[in-house]
């Protein structure tokens, strides 16, 4: 069945990340993708100074609004990037009014990496993402931000029990399932946990480099694609991760390319994954 996802983020007008890979991607996986700015940026904030901002907060509602007179639905919603706690209360008064009965609800809490909040971001707002955490049926963080949420020390080795006590924890927020990213247990390879239906289910893949900006978007991004294409959480997760391994494999050795990754040669793979069956 053809689907329809809402995904609500940044444009970051050059950077290869949040709304600038989410529509691209999602759409490349067969699914209608509408979008819902909630700032423009002229570059993301990974590694660039002197960017400008538009906060469009004031937009948000009154693009809903016409939605739903408009009798627009969507199956399906997507967060990533969101600029301020007032955003995060407009998402959720969104995710309840413009979406199908029983609309599948995805979020990533895309405001840190590296042990390190995003620029212009803080406790209060770590806090507010909490409450939309809460409201997920998938809830995608990467370690730094599992550890935010769950109020756990930000560590860079750790083991297994580790990694599945703050996806039980993130679960403990009401997070219905989590797909925790960039778990690595040992040298050279990293991976994602899934943690659904009370059960665990660990990928791993070796790993390239130390990380990319935007690979989490592109992560959320196919895993939202294959998940809407119908594919298993636990295929989604797979998919996704090999998505992003090809994204990194295509860009790392050009030294010029550090603020993305060079997910358009990535796509064809995805594509023909996602053809079959
Ligand atoms: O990739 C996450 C992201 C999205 N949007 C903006 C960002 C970042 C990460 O740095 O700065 C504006």
């Amino acid at each position: 069945m053809y689907k329809r996802v809402l995904t609500i983020q940044d444009i970051s007008c050059f950077g290869q990340c949040s709304l600038t890979v989410a529509l691209p991607i999602i759409s490349a996986c067969g699914i209608e993708t509408a979008v819902l700015p909630s700032a423009v940026l002229s570059t993301h904030t990974g590694g660039f100074t002197g960017w400008t901002f538009r906060d469009l907060t004031g937009d948000m509602l009154p693009i809903s609004e016409h939605w739903r007179e408009a009798g627009i639905q969507f199956d399906a919603f997507y967060t990533g990037y969101l600029g301020s706690i007032e955003q995060i209360n407009m998402v959720q008064n969104i995710m309840d009014t413009n979406g199908v009965e029983g609309a599948i609800r995805v979020v990533d809490p895309a405001m840190a990496d590296n042990g390190n909040l995003y620029p212009g971001f803080n406790m209060e707002f770590v806090s507010a993402m909490k409450d939309l955490c809460a409201e997920a049926d998938v809830l995608l963080p990467n370690m730094t931000e599992a550890c935010l949420l769950t109020e756990t020390d930000y560590r860079d080795t750790y083991d297994r029990e580790f990694a599945e006590t703050i996806c039980r924890k993130l679960c403990g927020l009401g997070a219905k399932s989590v797909v925790l990213t960039g778990v690595g247990f040992r040298p050279d390879y990293t991976g994602v946990l899934l943690f659904d239906d009370a059960k665990f289910d660990y990928y791993e893949h070796k790993k390239i480099t130390k990380g990319f900006n935007g690979t989490g978007d592109c992560y959320a991004s196919a895993f939202v694609g294959s998940l809407l294409r119908g594919r298993s959480m636990a295929d989604s997760a797979r998919i996704a991760a090999d998505f992003v391994l090809e994204c990194i494999e295509k860009t790392y050795e050009d030294k010029s390319h550090w603020y993305g990754v060079k997910f358009e040669l990535a796509l064809p793979r995805l594509i023909k994954e996602l053809a079959d069956a």
